[in-house]
């Protein structure tokens, strides 16, 4: 199988090479119409830059004054203070700017009081209802987060040339470094702002392999700065020749075409280009620039002449986003146009969703052992719905709804785990929340591996706690960070973690995590999701397993979470620990306290299968054994399969949304219920199908998956060609269907 990759396989240069190479008048005329089509005619919207720090940069970009590798005479700054800033923004403004985008000369932001300073720019720029952006170089995934949750609009980290030439302009970083920054950008849901530099001396090919580059980026990005390069004295690209205007009005127009969605920034080097130039960049689908006589150290337009420009090319400055339609003053109809936008853009991104009911054979559920359907346990509901037990519990637990079954199955649940108490939440989101909320202060510091559900991701920022993102499974980066992050003095610090993986099918390594926690004297939550009912004594989890061998374990963990909606075949999600932690939890667990109770059938459903799995070791035995039969199968057509050996869970990465979804269409034709996993589940470019198993499966079952989705393809796909014409058909042919 390819190697998971950050680009999808879409656009061949091939194809972008044809676009290029039109006739100039009909490439202009195809990205107009192009543009048309998904934007409205006649507007531009005006950026305001500003150097929040400048010069002295570590990094030997060939085209820029501010590295300090070069005699350009910019001198180094210092940041700049948030009053100069608000001042900054407030004139962009009011000079019809709708977007301020801030600039750092940093290799990478650094933690510390000056990132801290960017955050509070962030946010007060955010609060003046401007569009922000930022560029401070290269961010890792919590940073990414940080600037999310201030208030960031768009993160610029430009590609500017081809991973060929990229070598040719700068020395002290890779290609591969710029997209790991942006797949943090995207993973923390800010928009991306990347494009590139023309005229540095690159190729024609590499010009197009930068645009094949950037439209392949799943998804593309939002906005696409095209500059031409300011040629500044001192740097070693001082004396380049001027670009030609009709190779930015080329790259604009294929650009368009390639990114139909994106804006495409008519950028730096406007100086150089004549009004008319810019008036063909403007047709060919360039629908913004950066105006005010300064970009970040060179000079540009100024705000009355390129009004002036609009005014005489008939064009409007974008409006700035209308604010919230107010209902009575709009009526629904804006609203609802809103919305269809909205999902329109979903579904440009491969990313709408759509409910849809259970077909075909079940290798996407996680009801493991099959206990949703268990004649056993409906006996137990059906005998308690006889016998006259409410359907409702009428209130919340702590107003009416303390129901004695209820009460029952978390007794139940707790003896099961060797706890002294558990307590149910209504779902698994509400119990993450619930947890976390209540036991993590403002001023602690969590420690959270980066592949963790949605659900701890939002009670550990809804906690205002500090977060730091610590690399997937690594106990040795967790130790690290926790030498490295202490917390103020009477603040305390957590780890919070998975223990099976529910998108990548792995095990954390809880012993090494609980040694690292002991060693620094931090708490450890573990969420037990996946894993319970499938593992350790009685099946009661991984936690339960490695507590028996690592005694560490015991001594660290605060709380451990187990969502009754999966193996158990149930809903809600028990939180278990101590009696104290319980009675804490049902005073200031928010999500607790306002939500009505679940039904008491829910109790006795939970506690019949907690009684089934305790008592048939051999189902989950069953389960963990078909996972491994899957893999085989999946891996003697060439697919490498992501996860432990033995794990339910059996993801198969296929790089683009398209391609996944691609794949759960031919399955569902061949009578199998698998899900593509697409972003944000998972990070761009990893989109994959999650294949589950269940008790009630056989191994021939298994078999009949994988060839239903047939032989791995190792070539280059083309946007939109389903993958059945991608070579997977040739499993069939070879018989193997
Ligand atoms: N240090 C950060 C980084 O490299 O991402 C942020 C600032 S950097 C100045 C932002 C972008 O400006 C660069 O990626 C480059 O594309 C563009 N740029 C810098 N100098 C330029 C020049 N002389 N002419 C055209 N574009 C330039
Ligand atoms: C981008 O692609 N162009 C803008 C913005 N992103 C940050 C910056 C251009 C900088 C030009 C050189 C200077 O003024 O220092
Ligand atoms: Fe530094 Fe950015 Fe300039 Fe490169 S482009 S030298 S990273 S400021």
């Amino acid at each position: 199988m390819r190697t998971p990759s950050w680009t999808r396989a879409g656009w061949t240069l091939e194809q972008v090479e044809a676009l290029y190479h039109q006739p100039l008048l009909q490439l202009v005329e195809q990205a107009h119409a192009v543009h048309a089509q998904a934007h409205p005619e006649g507007e531009v919207q005006l950026c305001q830059l500003l150097s929040i720090k400048t010069g002295g940069c570590p990094e030997d970009c060939a085209y820029c004054p501010q590295s300090a590798h070069y005699e350009t005479g910019v001198e180094a700054g210092r940041l700049l203070e948030l009053e100069t800033v608000r001042a900054a923004a407030a004139r962009a403004k009011a000079a019809g700017s709708t977007r301020f985008c801030m600039g750092a000369a940093w290799r990478q932001v650094k933690p510390g009081p000056e990132f801290e300073r960017v955050l509070a720019m962030v946010r007060t720029v955010a609060a003046m209802d401007l569009e922000v952006c930022c560029t401070l170089g290269m961010l890792n995934a919590g940073q990414a987060e940080q600037l999310a949750a201030a208030g960031l609009t768009a993160y610029n980290h430009n590609l500017d040339t081809s991973p060929e030439f990229y070598g040719a302009i700068i020395s002290t970083r890779r290609y591969d470094d710029r997209l790991r920054t942006l797949a943090h950008v995207r993973a923390a849901g800010i928009t991306v702002c990347c494009g590139g530099i023309l005229g540095m001396g690159e190729s024609e090919r590499d010009r197009l392999r930068l645009l094949q580059t950037l439209a392949n980026l799943d998804p593309p990005p939002e906005s696409v700065p095209i500059n031409a390069l300011v040629a500044v004295a001192g740097t070693p690209l001082a004396e380049q020749p001027p670009l030609e205007a009709f190779a930015m009005v080329r790259a604009i127009a294929t650009a368009r075409i390639l990114m139909p969605a994106s804006k495409v920034r008519l950028s730096a080097g406007r100086l150089a280009l004549s009004p008319e130039a810019q008036a063909l960049c403007f047709y060919a689908g360039a629908n913004s620039v950066f105006t005010g006589e300064k970009l970040l150290t060179t000079p540009n337009p100024d705000a009355d002449s390129d009004r002036a420009l609009l005014a005489t090319l008939g064009l409007k400055p974008e409006p700035a986003a209308a604010p919230a339609a107010e209902p009575a003053a709009a009526g629904a109809a804006p609203l609802e146009d809103a919305w269809a936008a909205e999902l329109a853009a979903l579904e440009r991104r491969g990313q709408r969703r759509r409910l849809r009911a259970p077909q075909g054979e079940d290798f996407c559920s996680n009801d493991y052992l099959d206990l949703a359907q268990d004649p056993e346990v409906r006996r137990a509901v059906a005998q308690a719905v006889e016998a006259g037990m409410a359907l409702g519990a009428t209130g919340s637990r702590l107003v009416r709804g303390n129901h004695a079954a209820l009460a029952a199955a978390e007794a139940e649940f707790a003896a099961w785990q060797g706890v002294e108490a558990a307590l149910l939440f209504s779902s698994g989101y509400a119990a993450g929340v619930g947890l976390l909320t209540t036991l993590l202060g403002r001023h602690d510091v969590v420690f959270s591996d980066e592949r963790n559900h949605a659900s701890l991701i939002d009670g550990q920022r809804w906690s205002g706690a500090r977060r730091v993102v610590v690399a997937h499974n690594d106990a040795a980066a967790l130790a690290a960070a926790l030498r490295r992050e202490p917390a103020p003095r009477g603040a305390r610090r957590w780890v919070v973690v998975e223990s099976l993986y529910s998108m990548e099918g792995d095990y954390a390594p809880l012993e090494a995590i609980a040694e690292a926690c002991a060693a620094a004297g931090a708490w450890l939550i573990v969420d037990e999701a996946h894993a319970t009912g499938l593992f350790g004594p009685e099946g009661a989890g991984r936690v339960a397993e490695a507590a028996a061998q690592c005694p560490a374990l015991g001594r660290v963990l605060a709380a451990r979470l187990h969502p009754c909606g999966k193996a158990l075949g149930a809903s809600g999600a028990m939180v278990a620990g101590s009696r104290r932690l319980i009675e804490l939890l049902v005073n200031r667990a928010r999500s607790f306290v306002f939500s009505t109770a679940p039904s008491p059938l829910l109790g006795v459903q939970i506690a019949a299968a907690v009684g089934r799995i305790r008592r048939e070791p051999e189902r989950w035995a069953r389960v963990r054994g078909l996972a491994r039969a899957l893999r085989a199968a999946l891996r003697e057509r060439g697919w490498e399969p992501l996860g432990a050996e033995d794990a339910p869970i059996v993801p198969v990465v296929l790089g683009a949304a398209e391609r996944a979804l691609a794949a759960e269409r031919q399955l569902a034709e061949r009578g199998i219920e698998v899900r593509a996993i697409r972003p944000p589940t998972v990070e761009a470019g990893s989109s994959r199908l999650r294949f589950t198993v269940h008790a009630g499966q056989t191994e021939a079952d298994c078999l009949r998956a994988a060839a239903a989705l047939g032989a791995a393809w190792t070539g280059a796909a083309s946007p939109g060609v389903p993958l059945a014409a991608l070579g997977l058909a040739a499993g069939e042919a070879a018989g193997e269907a």
